[in-house]
């Protein structure tokens, strides 16, 4: 590897022709002979990042049971899935939840379900944060499956540790039937890039 002669750029300079042979981005400079030894083979160097990871594990109840999760009476079923073959299912005001290593709420970037109650009623859904404390609202799932965007409880600070919805009872002649699939709780990973390549 070797720089251009100074009497080269000189040359090029008197000449005013666009035929130089430097490379510049930001304070770095370099031949293109330079840039053609250190350009990594797939094409792209090692560079910090992120990607989003959902926090929840088995969030589609795709396994077929619904651990992790815990509840006092929601099951798994396949009768009505949003996606996949499975869903969670709740008859009554009962409660399904999940807990996950805390995770500072600053990286969460959303926080989607996917509900369907057929007598469109209620569901009080909250998020738990660090120590013991949660963030609650009350939510309203329509007839046909339906994202509900739990963003508003997103603190601006502190640990989130799990989330909780409820079913509901009461309201209508019909069976108290909650539908739940697909929780999304995405947070921002930092990851090293290192081995992607532009190929
Ligand atoms: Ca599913």
């Amino acid at each position: 590897m070797s720089r251009i002669p100074l009497i080269g750029i000189v040359a090029m300079l008197v000449c005013g022709v666009a035929t130089a042979q430097t490379v510049r981005s930001g304070p770095v400079e370099l031949t293109k002979a330079e840039v053609e030894a250190l350009r990594p083979a797939g094409g792209l160097s090692s560079v910090a990042s992120t990607v989003d990871v959902n926090l929840v594990t088995n969030p589609g109840f795709e396994s077929g049971a619904l651990a992790p999760w815990t509840t006092d009476g929601w099951v798994v079923s396949t009768t009505n899935p949003n996606s996949g073959v499975y869903h969670a299912e709740a008859l009554g005001n009962i409660f399904i939840r999940q807990d996950f290593a805390p995770v500072d709420v600053t990286t969460v970037s959303s926080v989607v379900i996917s509900m369907l109650q057929p007598e469109v009623a209620i569901s009080w859904i909250c998020l738990f944060y660090e120590p013991s404390d949660q963030q609650c609202d009350l939510f309203f799932p329509q007839a046909t499956w339906s994202q509900l965007d739990l963003v508003s409880l997103l603190r601006p600070a502190g640990n989130l540790t799990g989330i909780q919805v409820y079913g509901y009872s009461g309201g209508g002649g019909g069976p108290d039937v909650t539908y739940l699939d697909d929780v999304l709780i995405d947070s921002a990973i930092p990851v090293e890039l290192q081995s992607l390549s532009t190929n």
